[in-house]
């Protein structure tokens, strides 16, 4: 007889993006024509940019012609595609071999599948608040135990605070695979080239794996920053990273990420090249490559032009977080994040809960922003406003708050 996997039941409530999504609809629901602002869900609403468009057309043009159709394509993804990454890791000094990089559908496929490659009893920790995706997949993949108010049995956290700047210290136990997001989901902080060493020292001195989410690098204005791990010595032994070009080119909808396997990453049982080749393995077994339309159009976004119209897109957010922080800021409202991240993280009012602050601000302004306690424990009394909108959305919903927000 068939059973289900399990693990499943451990986890603790419903995914949380399509709750909130759910929350919203009831609400429309009981006030029909309302106007609400969506600041909740880290979801690009620009159009792509022309000189994207203009390769997506090109893909489907050749596709429409016997001479140039193309079926299957190299697992991994297009060369020209690869080059132009390893081309812009070269820029922030990374030196990154085309069979290290490999093209997928994007970044939350790749940070939850990742997983599949090690041992099944690892120990994983997390940012504690962090993107939900990496703690639901441990606990999918058996990683953890029950699931308690403080979190999973089993599972590290590591607590993110207002004290600490957001960035987290070393984990006290010994942990196998700890997951590292900058600029960070949910808090905007951005962990500093010494913050980053920190970890890479810690990781190679005890075996553990870092998996780095740099989804949001394009959105570090500040040249200090580090736009990837790969900038700290050492840490091609100790880490990958994962990427996107949801947030910097538009495809939420579309589709395409990354992930880097260094060759000379290790871990406890696996030598030089071991893991690299397991994530082959895994991924010709269980992918069939990302779309060869995507990829001309995740090309294209790499061109000259098509960068140059990235920054264009990446300064249209970040212009809303400048509008949504500098709202918040002038009516008392604590925040941190939005400067070289698109997220605003901040303290609910009067020590509210975050989910009964998600209730307040949808229903007094018609805003609908993210509850900190989705992301963790340490997330609760916390609040995230995405600045992927419309700006006269952002500059409504800004108002709205202004105005109508019983403070
Ligand atoms: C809602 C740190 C957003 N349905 O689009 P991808 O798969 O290349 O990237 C997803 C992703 C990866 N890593 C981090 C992210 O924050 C995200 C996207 N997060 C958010 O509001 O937190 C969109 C969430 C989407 C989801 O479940 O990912």
């Amino acid at each position: 007889m068939a059973r289900v996997n399990a693990n499943y039941r451990k986890l603790r409530a419903g995914y949380l993006f399509p709750e909130i999504r759910r929350r919203t609809t009831a609400f429309l629901a009981d006030h029909p024509g309302a106007r609400v602002m969506r600041l909740g869900i880290g979801d690009t609403t620009e159009p792509l940019t022309p000189t994207v468009v203009a390769g997506l057309r090109r893909a489907v043009d050749a596709l429409a012609d016997p001479a140039t159709y193309t079926g299957y394509g190299a697992e991994q993804g297009e060369v020209p595609l690869r080059e132009a990454l390893a081309a812009r890791y070269a820029g922030h000094g990374a030196s990154i071999e085309l069979d290290e990089i490999f093209i997928s559908d994007g970044a939350k496929p790749d940070s939850a599948n990742i997983q599949s490659i090690f041992d099944a009893a690892s120990v994983v920790a997390v940012q504690d608040p962090a993107y939900p995706v990496y703690v639901d997949s441990a606990v999918i993949g058996g990683r953890t135990g029950a699931g308690t108010d403080a979190g999973y049995e089993g599972m590290v956290y590591m607590p993110c605070t207002e004290e600490n700047g957001f960035f987290p210290a070393l984990p006290e136990g010994k942990v196998d695979l700890i997951y590292l997001c900058s600029p960070n989901n949910p808090t905007g902080a951005v962990a500093t080239k010494e913050q980053l060493a920190t970890f890479v020292e810690y990781a190679r001195k005890t075996g553990a794996v870092i998996i780095f989410d740099a989804a949001y690098a394009a959105y570090i204005s500040d040249p200090d920053l580090p736009r990837t791990i790969f900038e700290v010595d050492g840490a091609k032994e100790c880490a990958l990273e994962i990427n996107s070009f949801s947030k910097e080119a538009g495809f939420t909808g579309v589709r395409l990420g990354w992930t880097v396997v260094p060759k000379a990453l290790t871990c406890e049982d696996a030598e030089p090249g071991e893991l690299n080749r397991l994530w082959f393995r895994r991924q010709t077994t269980m992918f069939n490559e990302a779309s060869n339309i995507v990829q001309q159009g995740g090309l294209a976004a790499l061109s000259e032009q098509g960068r140059k119209e990235c920054r264009g897109l990446v300064a249209y957010y970040m212009a809303n977080a400048k509008t949504i922080k500098d709202g918040l800021d002038a009516i008392g409202i604590k925040t941190f994040g939005g400067v070289n991240a698109p997220y605003i993280w901040m303290k609910t009012p009067n020590d509210m809960s975050s989910w009964d602050f998600f209730d307040k601000l949808l229903n007094e302004t018609h805003v609908v922003g993210t509850p900190g306690s989705g992301f963790g424990p340490n997330g609760e009394g916390y609040f995230r406003l995405s600045a992927f909108g419309h700006a006269d959305d952002i500059r409504v919903a800004v108002d709205s708050i202004q105005q109508n927000l019983n403070l």
